[in-house]
Parts: C-alpha cells; structure tokens; sequence
C-alpha cells in the first residue's frame, strides 16, 4: 500500500493513526463483549476503518455527516464520550437516545452527526437538506453521507444524487463498496463496471479511491470538500474496502470465499499505516505500544463508568413527552377573533393567505414542490409566491417526493421550516418511508425536531379515479410524533396551515380538493393560528350527535339543514392526531347517539379509534352503539355514479336513521 504524506506534518500523521487505532481497539473489546453477551447487536466496520475516519476528519467539526451502521469512526472522530457511547450500546438512559435506539441508529446535534435508519438510503436526501441551507445561508460548508454498495441500489440513492446535481449542493456521497451487502455479492447489485461510473448519470463528478489508504481518504476528500464549496456542486466518491467480518456477529460469513479474507486480511487499513508510520520513523514499536496501551485504558475506564450507569427506570410520561418537540415557550399565541376584520373567502385563497403571510412572518421557511415556482402549483396555491420571494424559497423539486422529504428534514437540521406541497395526497406512498420513520421518529429517538409541514391535496368527488382522490389520513395517524390536521372551512383552514408551520414538529397538513372552490367563508385578515389538537363545535343538537372533519362537517350540515326535524349535534375535528378527546366526550354527552362519519374507508378508518375509545371512556353516556359511515371498502371508482355510490355521504342518511330508530 503506497501512503503519500503530502504537507502533513507528523504530530498530524500521528493523530490520525490514533483516530484510526481507536474504532478498531473498541471493536475488539466490544466483539469480546458480544461473546460474553453483554452487548446486543453489533455490525462490524473492522476493516473500513479508514474511510469514515478519513473522510471525518477530512471535514470540519461543524459540517453534518449522515453515517451508517459500519461508521463508528464517524462518531470516535467527532470526540464523542466514549462512556456515553458504551451506555448507548447498552441502551441506558445516558446514552444519546435514552435506551430508546440501538448500535449506530442515533444521531448527536453536538456533534452534527445524524442519526439513521435502518432502511439505510433515507439518510442520502438529508444530506441534500443540510447542503441546501448551506447554500441558502451562504456558509462555505459540506455535508456527507454514507452508503454502501448494497445501500445504492435504493431510490433513495438514485433520488438524493439526482437532486444534489439539479439543485447545485454541496454533497459528497461516499459509498463504501465492501464488496458485500449481507450475503449479496456486488454482481447480483449491481451491472455498472463500478459504482462511481453512475456519477456521469446524474451529471455529477466522481472518483474510485482505495478505501483502506486513510491518507488517500483523507487528502482526496479534504480536496472533494474544497471543490464543492468553491464550485457549488456535489460529488461522488467510491471508496474499495472489504468487510472484514459478517454482515452482523450473528450472521456468520460463509457465503464470503476465503481467499478474500486472504487478500483483504494483507490490505488491513490499521495495520498497514501503523507499518508506514514505523518505516518513516515516524513512530517507532515503542510509540505505537504507548498509543494503543494508552487507547486501551481509556476505554476499559470508560467501559467502567458505561457499566456503572444506573438500570433504566421506565418513566411513561417521559416516553410520551419525548413524541413531539415542544413548542418555545415565547412563542406568541396568535388567536383571533371576529371582531377583527374579516374578509369572505374560498377555501383555496384561505390556504393561499395562511402560506402567503407564514413567508412574511417567516423568512426561513422554504418551500418545495413539483411546479410550484412559475407554474404555481397543480392548484395554483403558490401562483405569484416565486416573483415575491424568489427561486431560492419557492423551489421547483425533480419529481422524487422521498428526497424531498429527507431534504425538509434536512432542513430543518439546519434551523429551517419547511412546507412541502405533495401534488396529490396520494403521492404521499412514494414518500412514506421519510415521513413515517424519518421525520415522525426522530423527536423521540434522539432529540431532534423535524420543522416540516406536509401539504395534502386529498379526497375525492371529482371524478378523478383511484390515484387522485384517496383519502390517505389513517396511514399516519397511526404513526406516533406525526400531527394530522384537516380543517373544513376558510378560517380552519388559514389558521391550520399557519399553526402548522409554527409548530416545531412534523405536520400532515390535509385539504379537501373538493372544498377548494366550493366552499367560501369569512376569514380574518390578520395573522392568526387556530390551535392544533383542538375540535370545533359546529352545532348544538339534542338527537345524535355527528363527529366528523373534512367534506363529512359539509355533509352533516347539508343533512341538517335538509332534515330540521332532526336535532343534530355536529363536532369537527379539525385535528385526527392527536385527538380532542374532551370535545369527543362532550359531543356524546350531548345525545347519548354518536355517528361517526369521514369519506376514508370504514375498515381501519379514524373513525374505529374513536369508536373504541368513545365505547371504553362514555359507555355509561350512550343509548346506542356507536356507529360509523364511511366510503365503502373499495379502491375509488372513476365514472361519478360509481364515485357518489362510493362515498360514505350516499349512506348518511340510512345509517342516521338507523341511529335515531335504536
Ligand atoms: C430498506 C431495507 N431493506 C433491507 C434491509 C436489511 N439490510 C440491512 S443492511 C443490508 C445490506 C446493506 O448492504 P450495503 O449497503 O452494501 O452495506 P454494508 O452492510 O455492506 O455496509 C440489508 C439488506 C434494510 N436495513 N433496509
């Protein structure tokens, strides 16, 4: 192996072989452990060493890194506490995700590292976030994420390098190509000649590195970093290592023919720099015994403390509160009220007003979404927004909502807001995993908010068919640290949209398309939010009670006003997650008869939660089951007779009477 010093001096080519030294000692000692089954899982980076320490300590301390499960040299080398890291292994509670994650799947503000998931490409989008407020903010700085060779045959991978090279970041993407994903040689991943070849693909710059030459590492990403800072663009590196052991200590590494460990074993990235370092006289056998007997106590001192730390006490309100970040306590209350001036509006323009005025009030709020800059978004929500605020925060996205997602949280890593437009609800599945594991998770598992809101066209009776009018809300609020927000009228749906983007956490923000243009109200002027997690009282009545939210408020009042010998009660929810539960109870106290009535499918609808918990909390209020309408359980129909027959509405009336008659 060939090591060119270049302009390094010694004291640096010294502390870079300690930085190397010290992911490999800890591996050793922890593989010891995991025989003695005092630690759980454990995934290998013995043999990669000199990748993620090379390309750390290529970067500066403040410059985000996305690592994987094999990167512990990304952490050792950001000076993380060691005692801390055991007791993350361990899962105690003064680990850095207070026993909540496991191995590497954490991240650390302080230290600018972000945390993944298991699903490993998600973590390449975020990158671009980071970048993009880089450039926003004009900072001269780089992010980096991680991927192995198995890892780039995800979307992910190809949708956060194509929006990198549109989008100009500053990224560099390091694969680590170890030959291996699981048991899954390279020739069944992939047919390219090598990975880097697909840089071409995306525009983008490339180079293949011996990944196991920490000064290769090192000295050619410091130089990727300086190009994409000065020239605005991201790069791709291929770094060519090994897997030195199984996927995890587990799976053993039968499928792997020996003479690879053969080959790899003579090209150990360790062993041959602690060679360079001697023949230079750099360091002599002496020295190099000095720094790893000195490693090695640190880390039998450091164990001491991690398996000093107290058993975990499980604290279940402390659980719950970690689900979401808290809003800032100076945060203004920004209610309303009607004697303010008000002005009368459709649905659309109150969404339009509410987006409008957060870009006033928030200059850090960018928004994202496929043609929502000049061509003004599929609903013309954004029209004018890019000649007022400009392309920097009215940004057109290549059509990939998952690395739009992951660039949001991105984001908001950085201190930004952002609003993402999905052009239909229904594109929402290719996005899902960034939503519902990235965003959703991240608060509880190691402490950091994901700034994002969500916008949904959603719902049906225009005759679009089954990938245009879904109603799509259940899928997320049965996903903890999500909000889930759906107003029906002008003014919900103005204060909604505006509460939404002041709140800290990740909101799924749905309106109704039907309602855009059918539906007008008065909408106060000013800049106002309505309060999340708070139902409204449409009507009183004395016969059953409605809760509902979305196009059913509409329905049930067009029902009421059709029928005035009906006394009827109607709530709307306006948020599905988390839920009124008091306004839920006082609508049953109400009548002591509850329908409840959305346009999603029965079966796993919102509306059996609230079925069920209205049947264990107000049982003694009732004088009826509790009974649903909803839109049958069928994909949606295109030709509108089939729509309307679809739809929960065609069935409101017999299953009120069917209420009224128990
Ligand atoms: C989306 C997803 N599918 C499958 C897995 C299971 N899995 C975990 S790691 C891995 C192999 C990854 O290979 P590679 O990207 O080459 O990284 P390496 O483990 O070799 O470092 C697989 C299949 C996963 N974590 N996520």
């Amino acid at each position: 192996m060939q090591f060119e010093r270049k302009d390094l001096t010694n004291d640096e080519l010294i502390d870079l072989y300690k930085n190397l030294l010290l992911p490999r000692l800890i591996e050793e000692k922890m593989l010891l452990l995991l025989r003695q089954g005092r630690i759980s899982k454990w995934f290998s980076g013995i043999g990669q060493e000199a990748i993620a320490v090379g390309a750390t300590k290529a970067l500066q301390q403040d410059e985000w890194i996305m690592p994987l499960h094999r990167n512990l040299g990304v952490f050792t080398s950001r000076g993380l506490q060691l005692s801390k890291l055991f007791m993350q292994w361990q899962g105690n509670r003064e680990g850095y995700s207070k026993g909540r994650e496991r191995s590497f799947h954490f991240g650390t503000k302080e230290h600018h590292i972000c945390g993944m998931i298991s699903h490993l490409g998600p973590q390449l989008a975020i990158a671009d976030g980071v970048a993009l407020a880089y450039k926003l903010k004009k900072e001269q700085k780089v992010s980096l994420a991680f991927t192995g060779d198995g890892g780039t045959s995800e979307g992910d991978f190809h949708e956060a390098l194509n929006v990198a090279s549109v989008w100009d970041l500053p990224v560099i993407f390091v694969i680590e190509n170890n030959g291996y994903g699981l048991s899954t040689p390279v020739n069944e991943q992939y047919r390219t000649e090598s990975l880097v070849s697909k840089a071409n693909g995306y525009g983008m710059e490339g180079v293949q590195i011996d990944g196991n030459n920490v000064l290769t590492v090192y000295d050619t990403i410091k130089g990727i970093r300086d190009y994409c800072i000065q020239n605005q663009r991201p790069y791709l590196v291929e770094c060519m290592t090994f897997r030195m052991r199984g996927h995890e200590e587990a799976s053993g590494t039968k499928y792997v023919p020996k003479e690879l460990f053969d080959e790899w074993g003579k090209k150990d990235p360790v062993l041959n720099y602690e060679l360079f370092l001697i023949q230079q006289k750099i360091l002599d056998s002496d020295g190099v015994h000095k720094i790893r007997e000195t490693i090695k106590q640190q880390i039998e001192s450091d164990l001491q403390q991690g398996f000093n730390a107290a058993p975990i006490h499980v604290d279940e309100e402390d659980e719950l509160n970690d689900v979401y970040a808290m809003k800032p306590m100076d945060a203004p209350r920004l209610q309303t009220s009607n004697n303010k001036p008000q002005t009368e509006k459709r649905f659309i323009d109150a969404i339009k007003e509410g987006l409008h005025q957060s870009m006033q009030h928030h200059s850090n709020l960018i928004l994202m979404g496929q043609d929502i800059a000049e061509y003004g978004g599929a609903f013309k929500i954004t029209e004018g927004f890019v000649q007022e605020f400009g392309k920097d925060r009215v940004r057109n996205t290549p059509l990939c909502e998952s690395a739009i997602v992951g660039s949001a949280l991105g984001l908001s890593l950085e201190g930004f807001k952002s609003m993402m437009e999905m052009q239909f609800a229904d594109f929402v599945s290719v996005g899902f995993n960034q939503i519902v594991n990235n965003l959703a998770k991240i608060h509880y598992r190691w402490g950091q908010s994901a700034d994002v809101v969500i916008r949904m066209p959603t719902g049906a009776g225009v005759g679009a068919g089954p990938f245009h009018s879904q109603s799509n809300e259940a899928w997320f609020t049965h996903t903890p640290g999500l909000k889930v927000v759906y107003p029906a009228t002008p003014a919900d749906a103005k204060g909604l949209l505006i509460a939404a983007i002041n709140d800290p956490n990740p909101v799924m923000y749905f309106e109704h398309k039907a309602l855009y243009r059918s539906v007008s109200g008065l909408v106060p002027n000013e800049y106002y939010e309505i309060e999340i997690g708070k139902a409204r009282l449409v009507q009183e009545g004395d016969d059953i009670s409605i809760i509902t939210y979305g196009a059913g408020v509409h329905w049930a009042e067009d029902f009421a006003a059709e029928h005035p010998e009906i006394s009827i009660y109607i709530l709307d929810l306006r948020t599905l997650l988390p839920l009124d539960y008091a306004s839920i109870r006082n609508a049953v106290d109400a009548t002591g008869k509850v329908l409840v009535l959305h346009e999603d499918t029965l079966t796993g609808g919102i509306g059996g939660e609230i079925a069920a918990w209205i049947a264990e909390h107000c049982f003694q209020m009732l004088d009826a089951p509790v009974m649903r309408c909803a839109s049958l359980d069928t994909p949606i129909p295109f030709n509108i007779e089939l729509e309307n027959n679809f739809l929960a509405r065609a069935r409101l009336n017999e299953t009120v009477q069917q209420l009224l008659a128990y």
